[in-house]
């Protein structure tokens, strides 16, 4: 062992032991049972920022500590690699988007390596080779056939000056990135995934995810969205239509005062022809369609709207009700029309009282007179009916049903589930992306392209100009094809998927990386699926997360996979924020990783990015806490080397004679127990690093009298320290390993399972003697364990039969506790 620590040394040779030895890379079988830990794969932007150091440190350690465990661990990392900023690079810097993505990930790779993470490298996956996203297209073509895949007119983003589809990245406040110019809205047509068709499944199954946080399931769970009512159907006065709306509130259906439709709506224009209102109407239609839908459906959002001049027919009382167009209803959701109550929908009242509508109370609160307490707005809780001829006196939630009955009896409503998940656009009109499998021909319409002319390769004959439609389109000899069936000529699709696509299924390929003629061996999947574990930011809480889990439940129907859901357990890791504010180039409190291993090493950086904060929590950067955590490691380095010739050649052992020795034993085995909670429960690993911390004060307090040292106990307290280090600081901790004498590293995928286990016996120590006071004389004793705690302590001195002879009847005043001594009892 070197004089001085020099983690530069250090975790160059462990890092070429580990991968010369191929101590990271895992067989598609074992004997043990299997761990799958998996961290989200990084997008190649060029480096590696203190997020991923983070993330990536925490997936290293549960990694490696089930490892130790006996598991047999799955720990892969690939390349999110398609995506717009390759594309962007190549707009701008004329650089090939698959030239700049290999240089970055050849960058990133080097920088991630040089963390000590314990990937098995071979098992990468880049998603944006053919080999990898010629399932993409497969999986495409399998959706396209059960009617999963389809294709509907959809609006998107689009500048009018560089006659180009933006992606939601690119329009910066209403604007276009490159060129500023106001962005419009287009209707295009689009591929979608029918994610709809699993909604219920995809809610249902949020039951399962026992281990996931409360915070993603509700999110997930708020963007499915699921509503349950009735749809109820408007006879239109004078015409032979119905105008049909979804209602949450069918109890409420006495207390309509007008109906309000999307101004997308089909009926909206056919409402106000020939009517006084058209022209007003029409021209409220054109304006509220340019804006943007977010603005919209805010609650905040001035409602504006405009009369149609037709009106509809009460389905119970036969009153003529006015239809109204206004701008906070959504053509997609439910009918894409409301049937407006005012009194009991906070939108509606402010509505009716900007246009001076009727108000009708129809829910009655037990507590208070809704009528008087109406200028404050909506009552929308449940309440009893009143105004609502038979239905009266019945609770809002009774009402809902015999409402929804009855109509259904007339043949004007029924009971109805909607969801406010949509179908997933995957169409993108970009070049950095999977080709869409899809042929047009004149004669035989869409066809999907043969499985056996998979892949459809992306050209590379395309000029980076960031203008006109899909790039793809540039290309003759993509564009140019035979139809399949008739064998004219035809044109390829030139939509590319959305990088979603290749991050909804990353995690089945890590199981069978090299398969080539199928998406996984269904072997290996058996044996690998699902994910034991799954790290990645909150960020993902809904998109990611959920078409993972969408494809997965696809893949499971297909009979590929035998997993319903992907992820079993899921840690969301906090940002890392420093000065406070999450750390960005453009806030300047950027720290470099790069800098950071290179100056104080990776085990430094590991180490203190996984103390400085429980994993779920933000992490605020501060320098000397780095220097803190490097300060450790020179000590424990410090500590080794002094005892380096005297534990040579001694035998460790865990037990010993002297009170020192003993408690010294008796902590490291409650630090074992710690450590081990710590790792199994929420991943504690600042409070397991804590107790690291420590159970080294201790060892160096035992130390500090060489003479009475029991050198066998000292090994066994330095190996176990070692063992304990180790899932944090690897290389440093193979090193001190080394020199106790260890011929076998700690990470050798070995038979035996080197994570210590503690002794329970260890931890109830030998009893100590507690004297017990009264008003400072002496009254009782007590034996009792060691590690007892001081209000246990307190509470079993009042409880002492002798002490009560003393005490009982009187005033108690303060009782104070002397460590390990005595407990005073102040009685007055
Ligand atoms: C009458 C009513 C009375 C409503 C009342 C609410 C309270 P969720 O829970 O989100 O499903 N709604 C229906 N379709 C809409 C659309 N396309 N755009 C905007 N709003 C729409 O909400 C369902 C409620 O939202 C429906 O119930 C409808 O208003 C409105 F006291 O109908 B309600
Ligand atoms: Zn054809």
């Amino acid at each position: 062992m070197k004089n001085k620590y020099d983690p530069i040394e250090v975790e160059k040779k462990w890092q070429s032991i580990w991968s010369e030895r191929q101590y990271f890379k895992v067989l598609d079988e074992s004997s043990r049972p299997k761990y799958y830990c998996l961290e989200m794969f990084p997008y190649p932007s060029g480096k590696i920022h203190m997020g991923h150091v983070r993330v990536y440190a925490i997936g290293d350690v549960i990694s490696r500590y089930k490892r130790l465990r006996g598991f047999h661990v799955l720990h892969p990392m690939g390349w999110d690699a398609f995506g717009l900023p390759a594309e962007n690079a190549a707009i701008q810097k004329g650089v090939h988007p698959a030239i700049w993505t290999i240089k970055n990930i050849e960058t990133m790779r080097k920088q991630l390596q040089s963390m000590g993470l314990s990937y098995d490298w071979e098992r990468e996956v880049t998603t944006c080779v053919p080999e990898y996203y010629r399932w993409n297209q497969w999986f495409f073509i399998k959706m396209f056939e059960r009617g999963l895949a389809y294709k509907k007119k959809s609006s998107v983003n689009w500048c009018p000056s560089c006659a180009t589809v933006l992606a939601n990245e690119q329009v910066e406040e209403g604007k276009c990135w490159r060129c500023e110019s106001v962005v419009t809205q287009k209707e295009l047509e689009q591929w979608f995934f029918k994610i709809t068709a699993y909604a219920e499944q995809l809610l249902a199954d949020c039951d399962q995810l026992k281990n996931w946080p409360e915070r993603v399931l509700t999110m997930q769970k708020n963007w499915i969205g699921k509503s349950v009512g009735a749809e109820i159907e408007f006879e239109i006065e004078g015409q032979n239509r119905f105008l049909s709306v979804f209602t949450t509130r069918p109890d409420t259906l006495y207390g309509i005062s007008f109906m309000s439709i999307a101004p997308e709506h089909p009926l909206a224009t056919v409402l106000v022809k020939g009517t006084p209102y058209e022209k007003e109407a029409l021209s409220f239609i054109e304006k509220i369609k340019s804006e943007d839908k977010e603005s919209r459906m805010s609650e905040t959002g001035e409602k504006e709207g405009v009369f149609t001049g037709s009106s509809v027919i009460h389905p119970l009382t036969g009153e003529k009700i006015p239809v109204w167009i206004a701008n906070f209803v959504l053509v997609e959701y439910g009918t894409g029309a409301v049937m407006a109550v005012p009194a009991h929908d906070q939108r509606d009242f402010e509505f009716a009282k900007k246009y001076g509508l009727p108000v009708k109370v129809v829910i009655q609160s037990p507590e208070k007179d809704i009528a008087a307490e109406l200028p404050k707005g909506a009552f929308v809780s449940a309440g009893l009916l009143v105004n609502s001829g038979s239905f009266n006196g019945l609770h809002s939630e009774e009402a809902k049903g015999k409402i929804t009955e009855h109509l259904e009896k007339k043949g004007k409503g029924k009971s109805k589930t909607n969801y406010r998940l949509r179908d997933w656009g995957v169409s993108r009109q970009r070049y950095w992306g999977t080709p869409i499998p899809m042929i047009y021909c004149d004669t035989c319409g869409i066809q999907a392209v043969p499985e056996t002319d998979l892949p459809v390769l992306l050209p590379t004959d395309v000029p980076f100009k960031g203008e006109g439609g899909s790039p793809l389109a540039e290309s003759k000899s993509f564009l140019d094809v035979a139809c399949p069936s008739c064998g004219r000529p035809a044109r390829r699709e030139t939509d590319t998927m959305d990088t979603f696509v290749d991050s909804s299924w990353y995690f089945i390929r890590y199981t069978s990386p090299h398969s080539v003629d199928q998406p996984l061996d269904s072997m290996n999947g058996k044996f690998w699926l699902p994910v034991d574990q799954y790290v990645g930011g909150i960020e993902h809480a809904v998109l990611h997360l959920l078409y993972s889990r969408f494809f997965t439940k696809v893949l499971y129907d297909l009979g590929l996979v035998s997993i319903r859901e992907p992820f079993t357990n899921l840690l969301t890791q906090g940002m890392v924020i420093k000065d406070g504010a999450k750390m960005s180039k453009s806030k300047g409190n950027v720290v470099d990783p790069d800098y950071l291993i290179k100056r104080y090493g990776a085990d430094t950086s590991r180490l203190f990015s996984l103390f400085a904060a429980p994993p779920e929590k933000d992490l605020d950067w501060n320098d000397q806490g780095v220097e803190g955590s490097f300060r450790f490691l020179n000590k424990v380095w410090n500590l080794f080397l002094t005892w380096q010739t005297a534990l040579a050649k001694i035998q460790s052992e865990g037990k010993t004679s002297t009170p020192e020795g003993k408690m010294l034993l008796r902590k490291t085995h409650l630090t074992i127990k710690k450590i081990s909670e710590d790792m199994e429960k929420d991943f504690h690993f600042n409070t397991a690093v804590a107790a690291l911390m420590e159970l080294f004060n201790s060892v160096t307090e035992y130390v500090a009298v060489p003479a009475k040292v029991d050198k066998a106990l000292l090994k066994f307290t330095l190996e176990n320290f070692a063992l304990l280090l180790s899932p944090f600081a690897p290389h440093i901790s193979e090193e001190l390993w080394e020199n106790l004498g260890k011929s076998e590293p700690i990470f050798a995928p070995a038979v035996r399972y080197p994570w210590p286990s503690f002794d329970s016996a260890e931890l109830i120590a030998e009893e100590m003697t507690i004297v017990i006071q009264v008003n400072g004389k002496l009254r009782g004793k007590l034996e009792i364990p060691f590690q007892s705690e001081a209000e246990e302590i307190k509470e079993m001195a009042l409880h002492d039969p002798k002490v009560r002879e003393w005490i009982d009847g009187k005033k108690i005043g303060k009782v104070i506790y002397v460590e390990k001594k005595l407990v005073n009892i102040v009685v007055h």
